[in-house]
């Protein structure tokens, strides 16, 4: 019919709940809160800053960019490669408002974004997108749904589409065997660097939060 080219949405994903939504926003900033006093932050500062001296507000550093969720497929109204077969995958109808649990197993902090990783079950799986590692170089061979994430803020000028970029970095960069620098252990896990403004910490509790499988027209 004639509204039928109408219908596809900005993207689908996972929308995180409340009360744990907010509850991730309190641990996100208290982790970049933390980071920026730690020394080790401190003598990797010009990967943030070009001045000499100066010092990064993380907190300030980085905008949030709308709800909190998780991108399975960007359609941009249908003028992606595959929204049209996504919108029509079984799974994806079958699921379409459905409310299941996302479990965050790391944050992430590049000069660009900051990021939290997801562990996707079997079940979310389903969702994924075949290709969504492949177009970072290095990224292609990283398992399925390597790259889903909860974006938690970007840098000025930075559009959120980044985020997901930065995580296949850090595990391109892991898969390629470089460990990374175990800088800290903190309360919420281990902090490692891995160059280049690029910092994970690894979770020792996953944050597990309900999330609505939903899409967003704007
Ligand atoms: O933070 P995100 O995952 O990154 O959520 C937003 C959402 O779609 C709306 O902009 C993501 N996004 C934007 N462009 C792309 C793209 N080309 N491929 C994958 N995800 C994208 C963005």
């Amino acid at each position: 019919g004639q509204l039928e080219g109408t219908s596809l949405p900005l993207f689908f994903g996972w929308f995180l709940l409340s009360p744990a939504k907010e509850k991730i926003c309190c641990t996100s900033m208290d982790f970049l809160k933390t980071l920026d006093t730690l020394e080790a932050f401190k003598k990797h500062l010009n990967d943030f800053t070009q001045e000499a001296d100066k010092e990064v507000d993380l907190e300030q550093y980085f905008k949030s960019k709308g709800p909190l969720h998780c991108t399975t497929k960007f359609c941009n109204y249908g003028k992606e490669d595959g929204a049209k077969e996504y919108a029509q995958n079984p799974a994806v109808r079958e699921f379409y408002g459905s409310v299941s649990e996302l479990s965050l197993s790391a944050l992430f902090v590049t000069p660009r974004t900051v990021g939290a990783s997801v562990a996707l079950t079997e079940e979310q799986l389903l969702l994924w997108p075949a290709d969504a590692e492949k177009e970072v170089e290095g990224a292609s061979s990283l398992p399925l749904g390597s790259r889903a994430h909860v974006t938690l803020g970007c840098a000025e000028g930075v559009e959120p589409v980044q985020t997901g970029l930065d995580l296949l970095e850090i595990l391109a960069v892991q898969q390629g065997g470089q460990k990374g620098e175990l800088v800290e252990e903190m309360e919420l896990g281990s902090l490692s660097y891995y160059g280049e403004g690029r910092w994970l910490l690894s979770l020792r509790e996953p944050i597990r939060t309900p999330a609505c499988f939903s899409s967003v027209y704007g």
